[in-house]
């Protein structure tokens, strides 16, 4: 009986996705899933990344966290921002995505940001209609992190290793995660990153600007 409860939800929110999906793609928009540990840099990767793609793309995010909306004040200065309270939930859901793309200009888009709650297990589970999913992984973590939740590195279409100007003072162990990576999912491109700094960030710019006329080609 509880096993047919969480199919039902997943079920609903998977035909949710799909129409979310149909929406974007009637609308041209490439849209991101980004998923990590709370604090691993989602917030900061965007703000570099939306600076970045400012006069490229018109690009627009909606950010998960269980309360507050310290992130999206903080991304609102590059782009428009939809925060979503999820009231102690521990990832977003079509449902929610659904109702934020209410309050955003879709015709006026071409790349849609979606900040999910900080957590490494339960957002992987959830379609929200995006293209990709970006899986970010910081130093600070550990290298163990790859094979410890392989979920979200089997279902990401990039990982963005963060806070590498701390990798020398945490013994990030570069040679293990790569083999670990290579286990887990052997075709998924890399971009090593600091934030912070700055470094890794057109890379990862212009991999989206790569990706988004792949999948744009791919719709037509
Ligand atoms: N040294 C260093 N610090 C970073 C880097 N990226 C982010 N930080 C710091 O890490 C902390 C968390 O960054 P956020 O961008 O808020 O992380 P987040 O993943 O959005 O966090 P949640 O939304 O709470 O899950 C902040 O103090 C950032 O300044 C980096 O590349 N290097
Ligand atoms: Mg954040």
């Amino acid at each position: 009986m509880r096993v047919d409860v969480v199919h039902n939800v997943t079920k609903l929110n998977d035909a949710m996705a799909q129409q979310i999906r149909e929406t974007l793609r009637e609308k041209r928009i490439f849209c991101l899933n980004l998923i990590s540990s709370p604090g691993s840099g989602k917030t900061t990767i965007l703000e570099r990344t939306l600076d970045h793609l400012r006069d490229e793309l018109r690009c627009a995010v909606i950010v998960g966290d269980l309360a507050t909306s310290i992130d999206a004040y903080r991304m609102a200065e590059y782009a428009p921002t939809i925060q979503i309270n999820t009231d102690g939930g521990c990832h977003l859901d079509a449902a929610m995505v659904s109702t934020a793309l209410e309050s955003l200009k879709l015709d006026e888009l071409d790349v849609l940001f979606i900040e999910n709650v900080g957590n490494l297990v339960c957002p992987v589970g959830f379609d929200l209609g995006q293209d990709v999913k970006v899986g970010i992984l910081s130093v600070t973590e550990g290298e163990d992190k790859v094979a410890k939740y392989p979920r979200i590195w089997r279902e990401a279409s990039i990982v963005l290793l963060n806070k590498i100007d701390l990798a020398p003072f945490v013994f990030f162990n570069r040679t293990k995660f790569y083999a670990d990576l290579e286990q887990v999912n052997a075709l998924l491109p890399v971009i090593e990153m600091s934030a912070t700094k700055g470094d890794g960030v057109s890379r990862f710019c212009d991999w989206i600007l790569r990706e988004r006329e792949d999948r744009l080609a791919i719709r037509r």
